[in-house]
């Protein structure tokens, strides 16, 4: 019988580590109007209405939420994306991205 059917396998299977993810942050302000900032989400993050809601209150109450987390090419690109729907209207909303732990 050859070695290769009877031998247990040595070569060691290199650590195949996961990609990082990235939070999408929601930063609250005093300008952007609320419904603004939903349809930012509803449109960039796929939400429906009440989680679209239901995020942007989290932010307006505490001052940031997490929105979504990503492959960072992903969070980078929606957060711009929102961040630019943003200024096209002249508000300061921001979206921020960051690794998770
Ligand atoms: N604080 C804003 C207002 O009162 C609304 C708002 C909510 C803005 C969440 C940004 O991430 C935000 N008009």
């Amino acid at each position: 019988m050859s070695d290769s059917r009877t031998k247990p396998r040595t070569k060691a299977q290199p650590k195949t580590e996961r990609p990082r993810l990235y939070k999408v942050i929601l930063m609250n302000d005093d300008f952007t109007p609320r419904e603004f900032v939903v349809s930012v989400l509803k449109a960039e993050f796929r939400m429906n209405e009440s989680q679209a809601q239901q995020v942007m209150m989290t932010a307006h109450r505490k001052g940031s939420c997490v929105v979504a987390v990503y492959p960072r090419d992903v969070a980078e690109t929606k957060a711009t994306r929102a961040c630019d729907a943003a200024r096209s209207r002249g508000y300061p909303l921001l979206f921020t991205t960051e690794p998770e732990e």
